[in-house]
Formats: structure tokens, sequence, C-alpha cells
């Protein structure tokens, strides 16, 4: 499948506005944009660190996957998101390899990327997206 890089770290944040104070005035990074995904119920923030991003993750409903995580288990590391060639091919090829998919197919994520997620029950405990342009 060719997995290249971290695309990005998804990061579950209460607030984006908060959130975005400890990245920019601390950590001295840049948000270079800002989205709201109504497909996933979220509201999102993007930082460059290298080749990899920060995806900052702030829910915009409350059954949005993203409020249910923070209620369950707090703000915090939300899912890793692997870079690749074809997010199609590369969900077919490990769902036949026995691990279970959240997307079987791969749909529009943020930044216009193609995306499709991996169950962490699967995945050692780590919610795993796959992202391709
Ligand atoms: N990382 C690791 N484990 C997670 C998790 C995460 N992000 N989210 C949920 N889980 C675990 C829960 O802790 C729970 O474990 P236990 O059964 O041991 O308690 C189990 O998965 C089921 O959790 P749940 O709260 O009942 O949640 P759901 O089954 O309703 O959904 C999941 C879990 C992963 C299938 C759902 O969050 C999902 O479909 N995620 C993919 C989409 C997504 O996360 N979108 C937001 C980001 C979008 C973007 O980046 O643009």
């Amino acid at each position: 499948m060719n997995i290249t890089h971290i695309e990005h770290i998804g990061i579950a944040v209460k607030s984006i506005e908060e959130a975005k104070k400890y990245y920019e005035d601390i950590l001295g990074l840049k948000c270079y944009a800002e989205e709201e995904v109504s497909d996933q119920k979220v509201k999102t923030a993007f930082f460059l660190v290298g080749q990899t991003k920060i995806e900052l993750l702030e829910a915009t409903s409350e059954d949005s996957s993203v409020a249910k995580f923070i209620e369950k288990r707090g703000e915090g590391i939300h899912h890793i998101a692997f870079a690749n060639e074809n997010t199609d091919k590369a969900l077919k090829e490990v769902e036949e390899k026995g691990v279970v998919l959240i997307d079987k197919q791969a749909r529009k994520g943020a930044e216009e990327l193609s995306i499709g997620f991996l169950h962490p029950k699967s995945t050692f405990g780590v919610l795993t997206e796959f992202c391709s342009k």
C-alpha cells in the first residue's frame, strides 16, 4: 500500500479556540487552516510540523464521535493518519488481511483528502486513518 509518512495526528479538544493558544503562543506553530467537516461533525484546525500535520478536532454536535471520545476518555490523541497512494486500495488490502474497517470505501475528509478509518479494536487500540490526495 506504500505508506509514505504520517500525514497527521488528530487530537480531540473541547475548544479549538482554547487549544490553539497552546499550539500558537507556547509552541510557536502557526494555524494555517480551519475547516468544518460536517460529514464527521467536527471543526478542525491544522498546524504543519515538517511533513506532518497536527489536526485539532472539536465536536460540532453531541453525537459526534469526537464528543463521545472526550466524554469517555478526555481530551487527547484521537487518531493517527497514514498517507498512502490510494485509500480505497489500502482499505481493501488491510481488510483482506483481517483488519476490521470502519469505512469500506474512501470518503472525502478535510483538505479534500480521500480518507478511510480502521477500527481501533483491530489496530491495538489506535484509531487509524488512511488518506490520499
Ligand atoms: N481511539 C481508540 N479507541 C477508541 C476511539 C479512538 N479514537 N474512539 C472510541 N474508541 C473505543 C472506545 O473506547 C470503546 O472501547 P471499549 O469498548 O473498550 O469501551 C470502543 O472504541 C467503542 O467506542 P464507542 O464510544 O462506543 O464509540 P463508537 O463505537 O460509537 O465509535 C469509532 C467508535 C472509532 C467506531 C468511531 O469513533 C468512528 O467511527 N470513528 C471514525 C470517524 C471519526 O473518528 N471521525 C472524527 C475525525 C474526522 C476527521 O479527522 O476529519
